[in-house]
């Protein structure tokens, strides 16, 4: 009996280890940002309520269009507007990071893309992809997602992108 005592502290010990070794070793921080007409939504946030990353913890952030039309997601600070019409960002947050898209394409086909360089992401309606990354610390500070179909991001298709 006492025996068995000790044991349940070495148990809960190495469960705590696993967690920590998890998190060095495949452990991804899952996040689904739904994009609609017009707005951005981090589920079980509001919509366009900040998205907010750590540096340093390896996510997987499904992007899914719920809504009717194209849908095109930039990840940026300092919106560049040309003859009025918001256009793109100067810097890009996913500049020599490295990148796994995924998704399934037309026809059903399962895609895997790699990359150092992610600078859109366009989705149709129904359409679905995940993109898998490690922000490095150099990337804190704060970000916009912006939808660059003409008229949505005007239409409030942005949301702030903390990075911490
Ligand atoms: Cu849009």
């Amino acid at each position: 009996m006492k025996r068995f005592l000790l044991i349940l502290p070495l148990i809960a010990a190495l469960l705590l280890l696993g967690n920590q070794l998890g998190t060095a070793q495949g452990f991804e921080a899952e996040m689904t940002i739904l994009m609609g007409e017009f707005f951005f939504q981090v589920e079980g946030q509001d919509k366009g309520e900040a998205v907010v990353l750590e540096t340093g913890v390896p996510y997987r952030i499904t992007f899914r269009n719920i809504g009717n039309t194209v849908h095109r997601v930039k990840f940026g600070r300092g919106l560049v507007v040309e003859e009025g019409v918001p256009f793109e960002y100067t810097e890009n947050l996913f500049d020599n990071v490295p990148l796994r898209i995924e998704g399934i394409g037309d026809g059903g086909v399962d895609f895997r893309v790699i990359t150092d360089r992610l600078l859109e992401l366009d989705l149709d309606p129904g359409g679905e992809m995940d993109i898998v990354f490690t922000l490095p610390l150099g990337a804190q500070g704060e970000w916009e997602l912006g939808c660059f179909v003409i008229g949505h991001y005007e239409a409030g298709m942005l949301a702030p992108l903390m990075v911490q």
